[in-house]
């Protein structure tokens, strides 16, 4: 009996013992997790701005046009007040201007120039010729090189620009020369001399053919033509010439220099030769550079239009043409700042032209209103 009470006991303890580990089993592990699947590469910190742009591949902006101003020669300030108004313009259109010239008024230096301008493929090119024909192969080269050319002051010949760019009517202003020659004689008229620029100037010989011609007219009957000499446009040479026209003439009465070098160098030499008051002086020059000899009497009227006005509308048209504003044909109409309005013409002697106005005279009465 003691034995079976034990038994049981133990049978008791076994299955208890069963039963409690049975109730602590171990729950069932989570499945093994999958392989983590390969990092994703660190997403980028937000920025606070979107990324700047990548470099834009856009087409370069057109190059700023560069034009040339072209004079007859250097160190003139009736063209260096031109490159006064071509510098205005250019500030108004946004290009660019050079003004770029031959040291003496010579042609063969005016055509190596040009030709290097071409090389160098300026946008365009005002210029003032020293001869009319000689520049005519080259003015022709560049415009089929498509840089567009114009004249202007002294017209290179219809072939070698595309149009000329008149100061004032030649028949103008050879007529006021001759009116203001006798201005200065009085009504007994006496001896007149002209001293020019260079002798192949297109300019001067226009407006000396049209002289010759109003001095054919009865009224101007007293006054007698005795010589033609040319000071080149060169102060010194202008000064001698003057000189020896003194010499060669004592009863000379009136110099007309239908240059502003030829005007300033003859009025000093009448001066430095004690002969204000006997010898007249007058022509084209510019008001800086005559007002003493307006106050003195060694030249008490000239002539002339504003050339800075000129320069102006020398870019205003090279613009319009390099642009497409206009072709450059008759009839053409452009605006040219605050000059207004333009009209290409076209006339026998000149060609395609435009007109900038008239020449106007200066005395002691006006002398002092004008500061160029
Ligand atoms: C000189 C030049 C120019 C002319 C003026 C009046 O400066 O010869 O060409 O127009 O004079």
């Amino acid at each position: 009996m003691k034995y079976r009470f034990t038994y049981l006991v133990l049978a008791t303890l076994m299955v208890l013992s069963l039963v409690l580990s049975a109730c602590a089993a171990p729950t069932p592990t989570a499945a093994p997790a999958a392989p983590a699947a390969p990092a994703a590469p660190a997403a980028p910190e937000p920025t606070k701005e979107p990324p700047a742009a990548a470099p834009a591949t856009e087409a370069p902006a057109p190059a700023a046009l560069n034009f040339v101003l072209v004079p007859k020669n250097l160190g003139n300030p009736y063209f260096d007040t031109a490159n006064d108004g071509a510098q205005k313009a250019a500030k108004e259109l946004g290009v660019t201007v050079t003004y770029q010239g031959p040291a003496t008024a010579d042609a063969t230096q005016q055509i190596q120039l040009i030709n290097s301008l071409i090389a160098q493929k300026v946008s365009g090119m005002a210029i003032s010729a020293d001869d009319s024909d000689a520049l005519v192969p080259t003015g022709k080269e560049a415009i089929d090189a498509g840089i567009p050319v114009v004249s202007f002051d002294s017209a290179v010949g219809v072939g070698g620009r595309i149009l000329h760019i008149n100061q004032a009517e030649n028949q103008g202003i050879g007529a006021i020369e001759i009116k203001m020659a006798l201005d200065l004689t009085g009504p007994d008229g006496g001896k007149i001399a002209i001293l020019s620029a260079t002798s192949t100037a297109p300019n001067q010989n226009a407006w000396i053919e049209i002289m010759k011609e109003e001095l054919k007219k009865s009224e101007y009957a007293k006054l007698e033509l005795v010589d033609v000499v040319y000071g080149d446009d060169d102060d010194t040479k202008s000064y001698n010439e003057a000189q020896a026209l003194f010499k060669k003439y004592p009863d000379l009465k009136v110099i007309i220099a239908p240059t502003t070098v030829g005007i300033a160098a003859s009025a000093r030499a009448v001066t430095d030769a004690k002969l204000i008051g006997k010898v007249f002086v007058t022509g084209l020059g510019t008001p800086n550079q005559m007002r003493e000899y307006v106050k003195s009497g060694a030249a008490p009227e000239f002539a002339l239009w504003n050339p800075g006005d000129l320069g102006y509308l020398c870019i205003y048209t090279l613009n319009a043409l390099a642009t497409g504003e206009i072709k450059g044909v008759e009839g053409d109409k452009f605006k040219a700042g605050s000059l207004g309005e333009f009209t290409i013409k076209s006339d026998p002697d000149m060609g395609l032209n435009i007109l900038l106005g008239e020449p106007f005279i200066w005395d002691k009465n006006n002398i002092d209103d004008s500061h160029w």
